[in-house]
């Protein structure tokens, strides 16, 4: 792999651009890989990564149906931040966020990580409680959060209405170095390294069926034909009750549609993000000038990509409250995604019934920012069959009880 810099820019500049070559190969499926990983979406893709990079695990293929990074990945908002409650998934997410401040070095792939800062709002007292709250759990956990007041949440973003129609801003749960980051090149950047350690990524080989013999895993049928291996990792998202179905167990998953929005590009407004969980609605401002928006999920299992009408015009009211300037801005794109959500709304990374097959999912409408720290415990998971990041959130804890409750305490209302 070449590697970008500066000097190759301006190489490429002087020549037409006629020497870059192609981010990642498109090989043919291999007969057998050591381990194969269905879902090249950013879990998929770094789970794939971290096999090789950590644990010196290369012969592995990505099996993608569609195009890589074309699933939630790639639908998402971008908000990255660590600020939950409860101690498994600070861990988790804050590995995460912190592999996301030197993943443009790391992959040598910008991937546009932006620690603009997020504000969660505080709009009824029992947020202001519990952010207070989440704010010292955070301390205890390592995780840079405090509450501010409204006066700060109006220094750190003007375009706010304190005194919304429906409920006051009262304060915020502030993650100075949570951000956002351009999603499709995190999904490229990995994809790049992984064909620079001389995996497999294959698209269009949607998983067909998952070949088992006397309870462990020996391979799968694609439709570009069967393949061999002696792992497989499953991550897939909204697909994950299929793949298990193929694979002959059960999850505890729903899939539902999420939709988000963006609007055509204005002047630098808002250089933080901004969730509002009460009034139901969040947003940030793209590098190109667009309002990033998203609002909740749908209340019914569906798998289209797209969401109802009804939510659009609930997460707009909210905003348009929240920063009336924004009222007469026009939407350009508005799509959904399908998100596979828990119970507990907590992710599934866990060996399964089935020896030799691992899953991942369950990161519901939170995953992105999850990427790097989920990727890097699936792979140790993988690997050697425990991981201390990973252990907490193994599909026993439905049946023993052990539920890791982020239903409430994330502080997302979807
Ligand atoms: P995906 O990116 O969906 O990848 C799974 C892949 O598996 C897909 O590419 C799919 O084609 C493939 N696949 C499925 N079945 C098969 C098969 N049989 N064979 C082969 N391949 C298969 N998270 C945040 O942290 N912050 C946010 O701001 C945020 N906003 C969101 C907004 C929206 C509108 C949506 C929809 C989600 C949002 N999320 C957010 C959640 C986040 O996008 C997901 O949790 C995360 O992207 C999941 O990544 P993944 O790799 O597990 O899944
Ligand atoms: O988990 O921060 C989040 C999030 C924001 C929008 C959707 N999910």
């Amino acid at each position: 792999m070449k590697r970008y810099s500066a000097f190759a820019v301006a190489r490429e500049a002087l020549r037409h651009h006629l020497g870059w070559e192609r981010a990642w190969r498109s090989p043919e499926p291999q007969k057998r890989y050591d381990a194969i990983i269905v879902g090249a979406g950013g879990h998929g893709l770094a789970t794939a990564y971290w096999l090789g990079k950590n644990h010196g695990i290369r012969n592995v293929a990505v099996l993608e149906k569609g195009w890589l990074g074309g699933g939630n990945t790639g639908r998402n908002t971008t908000i990255i931040r660590s600020n939950y409650l409860q101690d498994p998934s600070a861990a988790i997410y804050e590995k995460a966020r912190s592999l996301y401040e030197t993943m443009s070095q790391d992959l040598n792939y910008n991937v546009m990580f932006s620690p603009r800062g997020v504000l969660m709002l505080a709009q009824t007292h029992h947020e202001v409680r519990g952010y207070r709250r989440t704010a010292q759990a955070n301390a205890l956990q390592g995780v840079e959060t405090e509450f501010v007041g409204p006066e700060r949440v109006k220094e750190l973003c003007p375009i706010i209405n304190l005194s919304g129609p429906r409920y006051p801003v009262l304060g915020a749960l502030w993650q100075p170095r949570g951000g956002t980051a351009r999603h499709d090149a995190v999904a490229w950047g990995y994809a790049r390294a992984c064909s620079d350690m001389g995996m497999d990524i294959i698209q269009k080989c949607e998983v067909t069926g998952i070949r088992r013999e006397g309870g462990r895993v020996v391979g799968v049928d694609t439709m570009r034909g069967a393949i061999g291996c002696d792992r497989l990792g499953i991550v897939v998202a909204g697909h994950s009750g299929a793949l298990a179905d193929m694979a002959g167990f059960r999850l505890p998953i729903e899939s539902v549609a999420l939709q988000a929005l963006v609007s055509e590009p204005i002047k630098p407004c808002m250089d933080v993000v901004v969730m509002a969980n009460t009034v139901h609605g969040y947003m940030s401002q793209s590098d190109k000038g667009e309002m990033v928006i998203g609002g909740g999920a749908d209340g019914y299992n569906n798998y289209t990509q797209r969401g109802s009408f009804h939510h659009v015009e609930e997460t707009v009211r909210a905003l348009c409250e929240t920063f009336p300037m924004i009222s007469r801005l026009k939407m350009l794109r508005w799509w959904g995604g399908i998100v596979d959500m828990t119970g507990d709304r907590s992710p599934i990374i866990s060996r399964t019934p089935v020896e030799g097959v691992y899953i991942n999912c369950g990161w519901g409408t939170g995953g992105f920012k999850a990427i790097p720290g989920s990727g890097w415990a699936m792979a140790e998971l993988m690997a050697k069959g425990t991981s201390p990041l990973a252990d907490p959130f193994s599909l026993t804890r439905f049946r023993e009880g052990r539920f890791i409750d982020e239903s409430v305490a994330a502080g997302v209302a979807h």
